[in-house]
């Protein structure tokens, strides 16, 4: 009995500027279809007894047409080589109003796909194997469906799926809004297989239980992580990574500027910068910069150096008085904390800080899951 995990495939996602040539469209949304046609490719060629995606196929809850449309056409084709396929929903994938609608429903036409998203516990029975899921849920169906996770002794194999953060001995999770969090101690040993997804490394965190991680890179801390699906036996317990060939991510310095003028720091980034960049997304970050020293930079020097990559954006942290802030492409490293910091600073009269925080958090997430 073989089964293949894959997660986080994140369908949908765009980023950066660059337009792919042949059909017009985002480059980074190309690569991430094309990430998962691969692993379809390899999979079939594999023939597993079963498929566990577990969690954001989509990377938002409202996917495009071409997104959507695009999963139809592999999900059929999984569903005509007779392998059977359990996808659950995930953060990125479930709406917090119940009104809006899943669009996993449309997956329940497809014979051999089963798709679990109603935000509760769902046992699936598959031949001589039993399949415990748990989508993304409120957090009290989350806890409930965790105090309900166990083996069943009729069946001769037992999996469970879910799609969370887990904190234990290790912390994996992706610092999202409405990310749920699993203690490790629920990963029970007695399952054959645990398939967990959320957090976009592949990674061992239980006995019985791995995360698949992504099938791309959505971000720069995914840069040095190696992206793909596993294969695991049920038989002897062995798994086995199958890696994608996905675009390279590179992360380059950072580059203390601290006591160096402009020459010697232009000279530093240039040589940094001496390394095959073609097509490539990449980021570079220097830090300690001073005022008077990020001014002497030549940037159009840097730009035609970096004029080959897919993307390329700098992160200079550049010292202000006793401070130091950054400057250009200062990405936030969440919504959430900005927003919470934010806060924090400010008086407010009249209203209750805590509420007036959960308020605005919940419309911030509201907001998230309106943008697509
Ligand atoms: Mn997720």
């Amino acid at each position: 009995m073989r089964i293949v995990h894959v997660s986080d495939t994140h369908l949908g996602y765009t980023a950066y500027r660059k337009v792919d040539e042949e059909s017009g469209l985002n480059q980074r949304e190309i690569d991430v279809y094309r990430a998962f046609e691969s692993f379809v490719d390899r999979t079939l060629e594999l023939r597993p007894d079963l498929i566990l995606h577990s969690g954001d196929l989509f990377d938002s809850v409202r996917p495009t047409n071409r997104a959507l449309s695009f999963a139809m056409d592999q999900l059929h084709r999984v569903s005509e080589a007779g392998i059977p396929m359990v996808a659950i929903a995930g953060n990125h994938s479930t709406p917090r109003l119940r009104e809006t609608g899943s669009v996993f429903r449309l997956f329940e036409h497809i014979e051999g796909i089963y798709p679990v998203y109603r935000g509760r516990l769902e046992r699936i029975e598959i031949g001589e194997m039993m399949v415990t899921a748990l989508p993304h849920s409120e957090p009290e169906m989350m806890q409930r469906g965790l105090e309900e996770l166990k083996p069943s002794k009729e069946f001769r194999y037992n999996v469970a799926i879910m799609h969370a953060g887990v904190v234990g001995l290790g912390v994996f999770r992706m610092n999202e809004f409405n990310e749920r969090l699993i203690k490790s101690s629920y990963l029970r040993g007695d399952f054959d297989y645990i398939a967990l997804g959320h957090y976009h490394e592949q990674v061992e965190v239980g006995p019985t239980a791995c995360y698949a991680g992504s099938t791309e890179r959505f971000s720069f801390t995914e840069a040095d992580h190696e992206k793909g699906f596993l294969l695991i036996d049920l038989e002897n317990g062995r798994r086995r990574f199958e890696p994608l060939e996905v675009r390279e991510m590179l992360d380059l310095g950072p580059v203390d500027a601290y006591g160096k003028d402009p020459v010697a720091l232009q000279e530093e980034i240039e040589s940094v910068l001496q390394t095959d960049l073609h097509d490539r997304i990449v980021r570079l970050t220097v830090r300690n910069v001073s005022p008077s020293t990020y001014k002497g930079l030549d940037f159009n020097r840097i730009a035609d150096l970096t004029g080959e990559a897919l993307h390329f954006e700098r992160r200079f942290e550049v010292q202000q008085e006793a401070t130091s802030a950054q400057l250009k492409d200062a990405s936030l490293t969440s919504l959430e904390q900005e927003f919470r910091a934010y806060l924090s600073r400010r008086p407010v009269e009249g209203v209750d800080k805590d509420r007036l925080l959960d308020r605005g958090l919940y419309y911030l997430e509201r907001r998230l899951e309106g943008s697509s």
